[in-house]
């Protein structure tokens, strides 16, 4: 099935759309009358029912150097609504249609021309916002694939020995076989868990963090997610209780995304509405990646949620003595503020340090290597050469889920469904 697509965003004076599949040279010869040589940007009129187009910058490239391993081109036309409307209606009276979402992509997948890993991290790439993000992207998946062939043939090694044990009686071989291969698989399971350790902090920075603004009525929290926000997101006002919905605003933190969040002065209230404001502030600072508590001179710092951590700042420095030793802030005159912002920097830092090693920065590349080391650790506390060989079966065919190789429509079903059209 021949399918296409514009590769490239809305609005700009170029659209690139992408046809890939077989037959999708012949439809490119139709449109400009003849074919350009192979990987030659080329410009020719397109014509459909004897009127033109447009003129288009056309590259074809024929299977399988391409970027889908189909025959393929990419035609660029002049970016604009019609333009592009004209030039679908062409294609689908010629036999294409519309690409599904990252069909492109998984079509270079089952081609061999990408592997999973590679076209998720391709993903997280075009979806980057911040520079760590970037970086996580590029050089995460060279890290992580390496890591994967490692950890497949160490677990081929395994099964491998695994059924030598099976197959030969125990006293043809000499102990020191057994001793080696639960060795092996320790090792390889403690190579997942430090992965593991690590997928937290290659998560919260592939999908950003939430630092949750936590206080007391009144104690300036709107005023200060304005300031470091340098908008005028929330209403401000001298009334205890004007902030109800939790707002959320999104930053940039020397590279790292944080979703900064305003939430409604915590206080009993008789005000239904206000009463559901704080109880929506408490939601979000429970599943927070971080709090921010604030408290106002006379005022005391809010009870905050366990587990999560928290960092204490007074605020309106102006108008009295504050705690000693404790960041303190006047967000209204601006003080204090570059302290505080290079402080959450760090935090945001610290809390998303991938410690340039292999990253799993997707939950399903977590599960995938979660339920790897577990098939694991029961391998290891089993005896019974045959149970054992089940375990490690398991563990190697939960790895392979991971590169793709079994499983493949469910796990592509989830994986490319995320891509956007064009992918
Ligand atoms: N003097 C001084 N006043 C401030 C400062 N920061 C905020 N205020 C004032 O304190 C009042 C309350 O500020 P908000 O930012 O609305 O406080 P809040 O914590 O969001 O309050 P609620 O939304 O009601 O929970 C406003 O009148 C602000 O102008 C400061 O640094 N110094
Ligand atoms: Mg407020």
């Amino acid at each position: 099935m021949i399918i296409f697509a514009p590769i490239t965003g809305r609005g700009g004076a170029v659209t690139v759309v992408r046809l890939s599949g077989h037959g999708s040279l012949a439809i490119v010869a139709s449109l400009a009358g003849g074919l350009p040589s192979p990987r030659h940007a080329t410009l020719r009129p397109l014509r459909w029912q004897g009127r033109v187009l447009d003129n288009a910058l056309i590259t074809v490239f024929p299977a399988p150097a391409s970027f889908t391993g189909e025959d393929s081109a990419e035609l660029s036309l002049h970016g604009g609504r019609a333009v592009l409307a004209a030039l679908s209606s062409a294609l689908v009276a010629l036999g294409a249609r519309p690409a599904e979402p990252g069909e492109f992509s998984r079509r270079a997948f089952m081609n061999g021309k990408l592997s999973l890993l590679a076209a998720e991290a391709m993903a997280d790439l075009i979806a980057a916002e911040t520079e760590a993000q970037r970086r996580m992207a590029v050089e995460g998946v060279d890290a992580l694939q390496a890591a994967c062939t490692g950890w497949r043939e160490s677990l081929r090694q395994s099964l491998a020995t695994q059924e030598a044990l099976i197959d030969f009686p125990d006293e043809d071989l000499p102990p020191a076989v057994e001793r080696e291969l639960l060795s092996r698989i320790t090792h390889l399971r403690d190579d997942m868990a430090a992965a593991l350790a690590r997928a937290s902090a290659a998560v919260r920075l592939r999908e950003g963090l939430e630092f949750v603004i936590l206080g007391p009525p009144n104690a300036g929290k709107s005023t200060l997610l304005n300031a470091l926000a340098n908008e005028d997101v929330a209403i401000v006002s001298e009334a205890p209780g004007t902030t109800r919905d939790a707002l959320g605003v999104r930053l940039d933190f020397a590279g790292v995304p944080v979703q900064l969040v305003d939430t409604a002065g915590l206080r009993p209230s008789q005000d239904a509405i206000e009463a559901e404001g704080v109880r929506r502030a408490g939601v979000r600072a429970a599943r927070a990646d971080f709090i921010i508590a604030l408290a106002a001179p006379g005022q005391s710092f809010a009870a905050t949620p366990p587990g999560v951590e928290v960092l204490r700042v007074s605020t309106k420095a102006d108008l009295g003595a504050t705690p000693p030793g404790q960041l303190a802030v006047s967000a209204l005159h601006g003080h204090g503020l570059d302290t505080l912002r290079a402080t959450l920097a760090g935090i945001a830092a610290r809390l998303t340090d991938t410690k340039s090693a292999a990253t799993l920065a997707r939950p399903r590349q977590v599960a995938c290597v979660r339920e790897t080391a577990d098939s694991l650790t029961r391998a290891l506390a089993i005896s019974e050469p045959e149970l054992r060989g089940e375990e490690l079966r398991s563990a190697a065919q939960a790895l392979a889920r991971l590169v793709g190789t079994i499983g493949v429509e469910e796990v592509l079903d989830a994986v490319f469904a995320g891509f956007c059209i064009g992918k």
